[in-house]
């Protein structure tokens, strides 16, 4: 079977950007200016992104034929930050309705250690299999998270990362522990499946490149990321950097000359 993950992935690597925290976090992320899914739109197309994230609901709405140059990515299950239950995100959107949304790629949230995992794999591998018959690329969130399961733990994550390859998933989306080392060993345990990295709360332009080299230096694909970059002041200006980073292994100390040279001609 062969999957067409060159739309998403050049030369093994990807710069996405995500945005469906809406209704992951709800407007609590947003601003009056982030509320509007065009404006992160934008962000994808001119800091030529190599995917852009979001639920089905917004890509129906907002997805218009000038921005199919950025590969869509439908995220196929989904859930709210409200109700107290279980973590399992079921699922929302069929394959056959992101390929007609116009979608590259879908995705999905695999809580591991969830008391609900089983149900969680069941429907993954019903996903996996759909996907894949249309040669499209599965992209599995793999967020440790249950009663007793810590999403900090470098061995917990080599498991999710390991769960990822065997289930079938091709790109895995995963939170970085800050554990430079173990992440080599993550790496190596998802294989084939390529893994990119989120960007996690907003934190200060430097920090974030700084480390966003780091991440890159394990092995990793590349990044994920959604509030590092559309809650920034500068989003563009963040998002070359990130691509001198990601693309071309530019060191952190070049990339924030090239965010001050963006910031510089945007004035
Ligand atoms: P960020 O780069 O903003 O951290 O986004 C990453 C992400 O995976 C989103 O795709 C998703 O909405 C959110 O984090 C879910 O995180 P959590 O389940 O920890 O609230």
């Amino acid at each position: 079977m062969r999957v067409n993950t060159g739309k998403i992935l050049k030369n093994d690597k990807s710069l996405l950007l995500a945005y469906d925290h809406g209704l992951e976090h709800g407007p609590r992320d947003l601003n009056l200016q982030t509320v509007d899914p065009k404006f992160n739109f934008d962000i994808a197309l001119d800091g030529m992104y190599d995917g852009v994230i979001t639920q089905h609901g917004i890509a129906e709405k907002y997805y218009k034929s000038y921005y199919k140059d950025i590969p869509l990515i439908v995220k196929l299950n989904g859930k709210t930050s409200l109700p107290n239950i279980s973590p399992i995100s079921k699922q929302l959107c069929s394959v056959d309705r992101a390929i007609k949304l116009g979608a590259t790629a879908v995705g999905y949230t695999i809580y591991a250690g969830s008391p609900l995992e089983p149900e969680i794999f069941q429907e993954f591998s019903k996903i996996v299999e759909q996907a894949h018959d249309y040669g499209m690329p599965v992209m599995a969130w793999m967020y440790p998270r249950g009663p007793g399961i810590s999403d900090e733990d470098t061995n917990v994550l080599a498991y999710a990362a390991r769960m990822g390859l065997e289930l079938g998933a091709d790109i895995l989306k995963m939170k970085y522990n800050n554990d430079f080392e173990g992440w080599k060993w993550i790496v190596k345990c998802a294989g084939r499946a390529k893994i990119l990295i989120s960007g996690g709360e907003k934190m200060l332009e430097e920090d974030f490149i700084r480390k966003s080299e780091e991440i890159m230096k394990t092995g990793v694909a590349g990044m994920a990321v959604g509030r590092n970059v559309w809650q920034h002041d500068h989003p563009l200006a963040m998002s070359k950097a990130l691509r001198k980073i990601v693309h071309e292994n530019m060191n952190a100390h070049d990339a924030e000359k090239v965010y001050e040279a963006e910031i510089h001609k945007q004035k």
